[in-house]
């Protein structure tokens, strides 16, 4: 009998990448996660082609969402998915800089906290449209923080140059 794990809580995760062929590094992060032990990959948004927010001379990004279930605490999936940034070459030269992978921890049930390392749910996921369009294509009616649902959020971020691929 195969043994069923249970993964308890729900997090949201958000991928992006604007180096070194994204689109090809973003998928390998999902089948990364996908494949690891204490993480379950629940729902997976479309890719989307996204103007940079930021740091402006610098290459359009791939950016997608996901859902995961798992048992690590807030601060253990943190860890893992900045091993998983290492693994597939993540560098930080400066601040904003472009990257090959960044795995941003958005949401964890519903967690508020705000430490240096880690702040749920992320501060500035609501008015970014390359974080809410796909987070509201797989969980419109989920509340971000006080500031409103998913849906209406990406509503509100629809001119800022994110397209579905
Ligand atoms: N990430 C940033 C800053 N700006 N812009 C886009 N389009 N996509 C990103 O993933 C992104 C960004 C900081 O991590
Ligand atoms: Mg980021
Ligand atoms: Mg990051």
């Amino acid at each position: 009998m195969k043994t069923q794990l249970a993964f308890n809580s729900r997090a949201y995760i958000a991928l992006g990448s604007n180096l070194a062929d994204p689109q090809n590094q973003v998928e390998q992060a999902m089948q990364a996660i996908a494949k690891s032990t204490d993480m379950q990959l629940t729902k997976q948004s479309s890719l989307y082609r996204t103007a940079p927010v930021g740091y402006d001379n610098q290459p359009d990004f791939i950016n997608a969402v996901i859902e995961i279930k798992t048992n690590l605490s807030p601060l253990d999936l943190l860890h893992r998915l900045f091993e998983i940034e290492n693994k597939q070459g993540r560098e930080r030269p400066f601040p904003n800089a472009p990257r090959v992978l960044d795995l941003d921890l958005l949401m964890y049930d519903q967690v508020k906290m705000e430490t240096g390392e880690l702040n749920l749910p992320h501060p500035r996921m609501h008015e970014r449209g390359f974080v809410m369009l796909p987070f509201a294509e797989i969980a419109p009616d989920v509340m971000i923080g006080n500031y409103g649902l998913a849906k209406t959020l990406a509503h509100q971020c629809q001119n800022q140059g994110v397209f579905k691929l």
